[in-house]
C-alpha cells in the first residue's frame, strides 16, 4: 500500500536591528516562496494583536509604564509562547512560516538593556526552533537615517550598537548573514542568490520531532 506523507514546511526567521529592512524583506521572501507554489504564513514578533502584544505595544508607544525590565522581557516571551502551538501545527501541515523577529531579538535587546544573560535565555527554552535565521546587518548610522527611527522606546542608537554585539554572539551555523546597507532590491537579490546557490536547500527537510 501507499503511505501518504505530508511534506513538512519550514520556519524561517529574519533578525536584525531596527530599520534593517527585515519587514520589507520578509514580505518579499514570502511573495517569492508563494510564486514557487508554497503555502506561506507571515508572522512577526512582537505580535501586537495578541493580548501580551497589546501590553508591549502600549509600552513601546510610551502609553503605559511597566514596573521592571524583567516584566517587559517576559511579556515579549509570553507573546511568542502564545504562538508556539500555531507555529508547530502550521509547519507540520506543510506551511512555510516567514517570521519577522523571534527569540533572538528577545535575548539580544534584553541583554543590551542590562538584564542577566542566563536569566534572559531561560524564558524562551522549548520554543519551536527555526530552520534558518537570516541576520540583516545594517550600520547603525545607515539605520538611523531610515524613516521613522526613534519613534518608539528601545530605538536609540547606543542600544542598537549593543544589540548588534549580542545578536552576533547568538549566531551559529543555522544563520545566514545579509548585508542590509544595500537598497531594497539589492538586499532581496542578495538573499535570493544565496537560495539559488543552494545555501538554503536541504535545511527545510528537518523532522517536526526535531523541533523542541
Ligand atoms: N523587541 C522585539 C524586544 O526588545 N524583544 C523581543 O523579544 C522582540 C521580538 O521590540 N525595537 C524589540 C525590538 C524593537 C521593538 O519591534 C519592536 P518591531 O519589529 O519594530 O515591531
Amino acid at each position: 500500500f501507499q503511505k501518504t506523507m505530508m511534506k513538512r514546511g519550514a520556519f524561517i526567521v529574519l533578525e536584525g536591528l531596527d530599520r534593517s529592512g527585515k519587514t520589507t524583506q520578509a514580505k518579499k521572501l514570502a511573495d517569492w516562496l508563494k510564486s514557487r507554489g508554497e503555502t506561506v504564513h507571515l508572522m512577526r514578533f512582537p505580535d501586537r494583536d495578541e493580548p501580551f502584544g497589546k501590553v508591549i505595544d502600549a509600552y513601546l508607544k510610551k502609553e503605559i509604564e511597566l514596573a521592571s525590565p524583567q516584566a517587559l522581557h517576559l511579556a515579549f516571551s509570553l507573546n511568542r509562547w502564545q504562538k508556539a502551538g500555531e507555529i508547530r501545527s502550521l509547519i507540520s501541515l506543510g506551511t512555510y512560516i516567514v517570521c519577522d523577529r523571534y527569540c533572538y531579538s528577545g535575548v539580544a535587546y534584553s541583554i543590551a538593556s542590562g538584564l542577566d544573560e542566563k536569566w534572559v535565555k531561560c524564558a524562551d527554552i522549548g520554543l519551536p526552533q527555526p530552520d534558518i535565521v537570516l541576520r540583516f546587518d545594517v550600520d547603525t548610522d545607515v539605520a538611523a537615517q531610515r524613516g521613522g527611527f526613534g519613534d518608539e522606546r528601545l530605538e536609540c542608537n547606543e542600544l542598537q550598537k549593543k544589540v548588534l554585539i549580542e545578536m552576533k554572539k547568538l549566531t551559529d551555523e543555522r544563520w545566514k548573514i545579509v548585508n542590509a546597507n544595500d537598497s531594497m532590491e539589492g538586499v532581496h537579490n542578495q538573499r535570493r542568490k544565496q537560495e539559488e546557490m543552494g545555501k538554503m536547500e536541504g535545511e527545510y527537510s528537518y523532522d517536526i520531532e526535531k523541533m523542541s
